[in-house]
Parts: C-alpha cells; structure tokens; sequence
C-alpha cells in the first residue's frame, strides 16, 4: 500500500509538471515568445509517466509528435525541453527541432518523430540493435490512433512480429487524429485487434489512470525482455486540447468535450489521492505550488536563453569528407585480383563482416537465397543468420529498421531489391535518416548503408529501370555514390561502411558481370573523390554509373580521330568533387559534356553544369551540354531503350558538337 501511495504522488507530481510546461507552452506561444505551432499532450500525461516509472537505463524510447511528456517523463531536463519548445540556443537540440521533433539521447529519449508512425520501423532497429548486442534494453515507441492507418506502423508490426524483437509499442488512443474522429476512418472500435492479428500479445489499458499503465507497461517490457517478443499496449486516453495550439476545435462535439473532460487523469488523480486518505488536500495543494515554482523558475531561464547564433545553422549536416582517391593508373594499390563487379561488392561485404561484429547485413531474399543477383550470396553460411539475414517484403521497415539499429551502435548493410523499390519508403532516407546527426549536432548519428541496383537492361519495365540517384544526391544527410567498376564496386561499398552518415549506394544491374581489377589491399577510402581517366585537353565527359564506360570508348574513338576528350568518373554525387571538376574543366577550356542514363529535366547533370557555369563562366569557350534520357518513361523492349539511352555512338556525337561549336574561337 505504502509503496501504491508513493508511486501514485509521484506520478501526480511527474503528470502536473507535464502539465505546466505543456500550460506554459501554451502561454508562451500566444505571446508570441515561441514561433509556429505547438501540439500539447495535455490529457494524455498518464502514459508517458506510467511507462516511465518502469524503464531501465537501456530502454529507449521514441515517441509520437506529440511527445513533450515523454521526454520529460524519460528525465530531460524541464528548461531544456521548454527552451526547445521555444527554439532557442539552450534548448535540447539547439532550436534545430522545436517543439515536434525534439531529443534527448542521453537519456535514452531517442526523439519525437513528426511523420506519423515512422517510428515503430525505427524502434524495430533499436530493438535489434539491444537483441544483437544483448543489452537486455527494449525499445518502446509510442504513436496516435491515427497512425494506426500508416504503412510504416503495419511494416513494421509486422517485421517485429517476424524477428521477434523487444518492442513495445504504445497506442495512446484519444479518439481523433487531428480534426477527425478515428471511427470515421477506421473499421473497428480496438487498435489492438490489428497488433493481435500480427500474433503480437497486446492489451487495452486505461490510460488515464498512471497506476494501470504502469503495471501494463511493467508486464510489457518483462515480456519483451525474457525474448517473447513485441507487445502492443492500447492506452485509451483523452485530448483535452485541440489538436495544436490555435485549434478552436469547431469540428467537435461539446458532447465529446465534456466526456474528455470528465477523464482528466491528473483531475481524477488528485481526487483518488485525496479521497483515499492518502495525502490531505492542503498537502497536495503545497505539491500543486511548488511544482508551479519550479515551472515558473524554468520559464524564467527559458526566457533569458539566448537564439540560436545562425553562423552555425549549417553545421553537422555530415560528418567531414576529406578525401584521397588513388587516380586510375595509380600503382599503389598493392595485389590485384580479378573479379566482376558483383563478387567484389561480395568480398567486400564479406571482409567487412569479417572485421566488424557491429556488421550485418539484411533485406528481400538476401539471406538464405544470397541475393536476386548474388551479391550476398554464401555470406548467411559463414557469418551465420544473426548477421545475414532475409526480411519481410517491407521496404519501410528494412531502411527504418537501419536506421534505428544504426543509432545504437550497429552498422547494418542493407539491400533494397530494386531503385523503383526505394520509393515506397523514401521517408526512411529523406525525413528519418537525414535528419539524426543535424538535429542532434553531431550527438547521434545514423551510420548504415543502403545498397540498391538500378537502370535499364533488356526487358527491364518502366517500374525497374529508373534512374533515380538525382533524387537522394539532393538529400543534405545523405552520401550518395555510383560504382562504376570492380574496384569502386569493392572500395566505395568498404567506404560507405566506414562512413558516419547514412550511405546509399547505386550499383549497376548493367555491370554485375562486369570482370575488372580489385585491390583489396588498398587502404579503406573515404567518401568523396573522383577519378579522371585521360587526360586530353579537347573536350571533357564528366559522368558516373555504366556512362563511364560508354563514355570510355567514345573517348577511345575520338582520340582515334585526333580529339582528345578526358574523363571524369564523378562516383559520388555526394560530397561532391568539385576540385576534379574544377581541373577537367581547366583542362579542356570549358568544353564540357556531361553524360547520364537518367532523364535530362532535374538529372543531377544539371547541377553539374550550374557549377561549372558559376565557377568556370569565363573559361566557358562554349555552353556546357547535357547527355541523358530524353523525358520519357522506360521501355522494356531493347530496341526501344536504345533509341532513349546514350550509347558511345551519341556520346561521341555530342562530344564532336562542342569541339566543332569551339572551333572557330580557337
Ligand atoms: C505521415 C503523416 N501524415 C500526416 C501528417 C499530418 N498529421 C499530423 S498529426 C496528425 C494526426 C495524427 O493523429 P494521431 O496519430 O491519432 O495522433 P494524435 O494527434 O491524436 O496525437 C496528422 C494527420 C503527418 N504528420 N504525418
């Protein structure tokens, strides 16, 4: 009973200072003192500071977006958490998240997350990662009833469910996701008849009562440490407030209203604290004033915090890329070995599991099977199913997955089957991963690889032969790389691993049977750098993926007839090797084609010759011209792709154009 009793003015203690600072924000938002708009938890209190009283120091939590009691549930600091909210220099996150993407990671509040259940697939990661490492650590992660109708909660329900990871998820269900009713939007009165139908174990709890969560919470995350797997707990709960700070709520019912109100957990606390004997009113009364103080003191610090000093809103995008590319000819590569391009992406997978145990390596048919192409092929036998595995066809799941085992400590390689494929789950890449080491300066960061194939071969449908490597290099967070040969099949995948930030890398279905030279002695690269082949000074082919070996013999023909032409392997369309550029474009005057299987409008070969222009106008001798796809879709029949894709035949084409067009000013 004692130990009920202090757990119970504890709770009320932790959900009143929620409360106040969700109050204050309010408050302060009306006068103006914080931008935008704020999304309050109030009502909703009970959850987080149930869940919280039995976490272990290895659990981590992610949250909803509206999540401002979790992190202060999880232990962060009451000024630092306000002063976010507030967006200043003090704030967790130095004013880079506000109020709905705000962490703490070191007190294991690995953040709120703004999309709407992205983050079960993250928690899926965090999970593995505690599972891999034995950490005994769970992962909780909470999400609205509206989120239950997004993909990424069901992919990654599901990869919980199939992996059996340690994860419990936590539906706070207030009844509406934004202004809507969920009933209107969803068949079925329970959230956790969707959990059960995943076989997950699951229970519907009252989430305004802390002690009920508490005790569900307690059950969940025994069950999710003694290895039987994730749990779904369904907290009902109620919004006291509107959906943001400026809702008037017109859209609800005063009938709806009413009953909320009814519910206020912390209201119902005070009562049951009261009426019980537990604590006479006026000494809940003194809890109610000094927690009001301390409010009050913290907002008074918050106030005195200065802004963010913008000198340095650019920094910690990416980790530092100072690179060394050895050039083509160098011979300071140690042994040479022959191999195709799809067994060096092999071998190195298989030496870089070798050498690291944080290492492993997953996605569709990559384990037992080895990869649609091979690539994984006999690595699930010797590093057994632990580090090499097959996953559920969920896309979603396998990058958040990466992301979330990423962040504690993993560095997991992972394939998605098909570039086309990569779009189903972008948000994974562009909103997730990009994000972690800017939002938290550098204190959290996502190290893990997406390997991907792309473009067009014989029969290949328009929904498998995109191009799509304009669309991430455009991404700031994320290293973007196109091997083009063996040896950059072998050095870039190893550099992608040893790489901080997350990495994807386009490989090449056209050149999987490639045979070239691989140097597996040569030292670990770092991301970035170029590689020139030829040097003549005519005109330069600046290039990446199968175009460099188009561009290769076009170059070999020209030089037949007398015209030099240099080129430039770009390999990394982030960083970006401006230098090399720089030097080609030097070197040939400013003639300069830039070629690309990729459709022109919005190809990265447009930022190419933007730079070249604002660097090099006045070495211009004639308009830099791009060589790609014409703006079509892709065919599948080869006659068909031929008439669309450079070859060495129009690459050599063009490259005659602008020798032509310069010389008459030469
Ligand atoms: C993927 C995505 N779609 C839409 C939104 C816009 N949005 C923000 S909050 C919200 C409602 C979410 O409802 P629910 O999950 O029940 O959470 P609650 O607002 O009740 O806390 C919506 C639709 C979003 N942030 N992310």
């Amino acid at each position: 009973v004692d130990k009920v009793q202090s757990d119970l003015v504890d709770f009320y203690r932790k959900m009143l200072l929620i409360r106040l600072i969700e109050e204050q924000s309010r408050a302060l938002s009306r006068e103006g003192f914080m931008p935008g708009s704020i999304h309050l938890c109030v009502g909703q209190e009970a959850i987080p500071v149930g869940v919280a009283s039995v976490l272990r120091p290895m659990d981590r939590v992610l949250s909803t977006y509206r999540g401002h009691g979790w992190a202060l549930a999880c232990g962060a600091p009451t000024t630092e958490v306000l002063g976010e909210i507030c967006q200043r220099a003090g704030g967790l996150n130095g004013g880079r998240s506000g109020s709905p993407l705000l962490s703490a990671p070191e007190v294991g509040f690995l953040g709120e997350n703004s999309i709407v259940g992205a983050g079960v697939s993250i928690a899926c990661g965090v999970a593995m990662a505690s599972q891999y490492l034995g950490t005994g650590g769970v992962a909780i992660v909470s999400i609205g009833d509206g989120a239950m109708n997004q993909g990424s909660v069901h992919e990654g329900l599901v990869f919980a469910a199939t992996r059996n990871l340690p994860v419990v998820i936590i539906c706070e269900n207030n009844g509406w996701a934004e202004m809507t009713p969920t009933k209107l939007t969803t068949r079925g009165e329970n959230a956790v008849d969707r959990a059960i139908g995943y076989h997950i174990s699951s229970r519907i709890v009252d989430g305004c009562d802390p002690l009920e969560v508490a005790d569900a919470a307690n059950w969940a995350l025994a069950e999710a440490r003694e290895n039987r797997g994730p749990v779904f707990l369904e907290c009902k709960t109620v919004r006291l407030s509107g959906h943001y700070n400026g809702d008037i709520q017109h859209y609800r019912p005063k009938s709806d209203l009413e009953s909320a109100a009814s519910r206020d957990p912390l209201k119902l606390l005070r009562t049951r604290i009261i009426d019980s004997g537990m604590l006479p009113e006026d000494e809940v009364d003194l809890i109610d004033a000094s927690v009001a103080r301390s409010v009050e003191t913290d907002t008074a610090i918050v106030r005195g915090m200065p802004e963010p000093d913008p000198q340095f809103a650019s920094d910690h995008v990416s980790s530092f890329a100072k690179w060394n590319t050895p050039a083509a000819d160098s011979d300071n590569r140690g042994n040479t070995v022959m191999m195709k391009y799809q067994k060096a992406l092999n071998n190195a997978l298989e030496t870089e599991l070798a050498l690291r145990k944080e290492l492993i390596v997953y996605g569709e048919d990559v384990g037992s099977a080895g990869g649609i192409f091979g690539v994984t092929m006999g690595l699930q036998n010797k590093f057994g199913e632990n580090r090499v595995f097959d996953t559920p066809i969920a896309e979603n799941a396998i990058l958040g997955s990466a992301l979330g085992a990423s962040l504690q400590g993993l560095r997991p390689v992972v394939e998605i089957m098909w570039g086309d494929f990569l779009l189903v789950a972008l948000d994974q890449l562009v909103n997730q991963a990009a994000n972690v080491r800017y939002i938290n300066r550098g204190k959290m960061t996502a190290p893990f690889v997406v390997r991907v194939q792309q473009g067009a071969t014989p029969g290949s449908c328009a929904q498998h032969s995109q191009n799509l490597e304009a669309i991430l290099a455009h991404i700031p967070g994320l290293r973007v790389g196109l091997p083009s040969t063996s040896a950059d099949a072998y050095a870039m995948l190893r550099a992608s691993i040893a790489n901080d930030d997350p990495c994807v890398l386009f490989e090449a279905r056209e050149l999987y049977q490639l045979v070239g030279e691989v140097f597996p002695d040569a030292p670990v690269e770092n991301v970035g750098g170029a590689r020139l082949y030829n040097h003549g000074s005519d005109v330069a082919i600046i290039t990446w993926g199968p175009m460099v070996h188009r561009s290769l013999t076009a170059a070999k023909n020209l030089g037949e007839n007398g015209i030099g032409v240099s080129v430039l392997d770009l390999r990394w369309l982030n960083p970006i090797d401006d230098e090399k550029i720089s030097e080609v474009v030097k070197l040939c005057e400013g003639r300069v084609l830039v070629v690309h299987e990729a459709n022109i409008t919005g190809g990265f070969g447009a930022e190419i010759s933007a730079r070249i222009q604002e660097r090099h106008f006045e070495l211009l001798k004639a308009p830099v011209r791009r060589l790609g796809a014409p703006d079509t879709r892709i065919p599948a029949s080869p006659i068909l792709q031929r008439s669309l894709i450079p070859d060495s035949r129009s690459i050599e084409e063009a490259c005659m154009a602008i020798y032509n067009q310069t010389q008459v000013s030469r």
